[in-house]
């Protein structure tokens, strides 16, 4: 009598049970091309920076449509030393131990030749104390209708040497941008230098500033010691590529 245990054996599932077997032939031939994806970093974006222009005037700049983002300060504090460190190029902005070297607007263009997205403004500093008053005044006047009216404007750096603090043209600078922070523009205010200072000092000018930036960032960076320089490119990168409240990017 037959038992459960003598009844035949099931059959083994096969992998050629359980897969749909194609009929037709796959035809062999060339694999399809997959399209090539470069992962740019933010330090190889920067690195693409070239120069675009300079200007003396306002009404000298072209009018662009891709984001900008000036670097302000006074004399000295290190714009032109700090774009170089950004960009990974030894003199593509006029840095000197001479204060009052940059003397124009100059705009240098971000991103693959042909597909410039986004633009560097290095500003001439203030408050050198050699330079004649009326230049003074006039160039003061420049650079406020530049951050006031700049369209394309994304972003503001205003670097200073924590070691002279925040100056009185800087107090008057942080006035003439604050209702464009308030609508939105981004601001940091970057402590060049930094190599300059103990780390308990630094944390002390860092906290400072912070305060005194209202609702933009405060940040340390050394060109010297290259501290700082990927955060830095990192945020100009979030500035320029901020998607707009639609989701679409500009
Ligand atoms: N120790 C140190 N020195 C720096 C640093 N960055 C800039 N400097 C020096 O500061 C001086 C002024 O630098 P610049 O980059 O020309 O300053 P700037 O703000 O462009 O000056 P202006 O064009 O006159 O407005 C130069 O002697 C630089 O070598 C830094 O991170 N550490
Ligand atoms: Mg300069």
């Amino acid at each position: 009598m037959a038992t459960e245990n003598s009844s035949p054996p099931a059959p083994k599932p096969s992998l050629s049970s359980a897969v749909k077997v194609r009929k037709t032939p796959v035809k062999a031939g060339p694999l399809p091309e997959v399209p090539e994806v470069k992962v740019i970093t933010p330090m190889g974006w920067m690195h693409t920076a070239r120069f675009l222009t300079t200007a003396a005037e306002l009404f000298h700049l072209p009018a662009l449509d891709v984001p900008e983002i000036a670097f302000v300060g006074r004399s000295n504090a290190g714009k032109s030393t700090c774009i170089n460190t950004l960009t990974q190029q030894k003199q593509l902005a006029f840095a000197s131990k001479k204060p009052g070297r940059t003397q124009h607007i100059n705009l240098f263009s971000l991103g693959k030749q042909g597909v410039t997205d986004a633009v560097l403004a290095d500003l001439p500093g203030y408050g050198y104390a050699a330079v004649p008053k009326q230049d003074k005044l006039r160039w003061q006047k420049v650079m406020a209708n530049y951050l006031v009216t700049r369209e394309n404007l994304k972003g503001i750096v205003l670097l200073c040497d924590p070691r002279l603090g925040m100056t009185e043209l800087d107090e008057v600078l942080l006035e003439v941008i604050r209702p464009r922070v308030e609508e939105g523009l981004n601001f940091l205010v970057l402590l060049t230098k930094s190599d300059k200072l103990t780390r308990s000092e630094g944390a002390k000018a860092l906290s400072i500033a912070k305060l005194q930036a209202g609702g933009g960032q405060a940040k340390l960076f050394s060109a010297l010691k290259k501290q700082g320089v990927e955060d830095l490119a990192q945020l100009m990168w979030d500035w320029t590529h901020e998607a707009e409240p639609d989701g679409t990017h500009d």
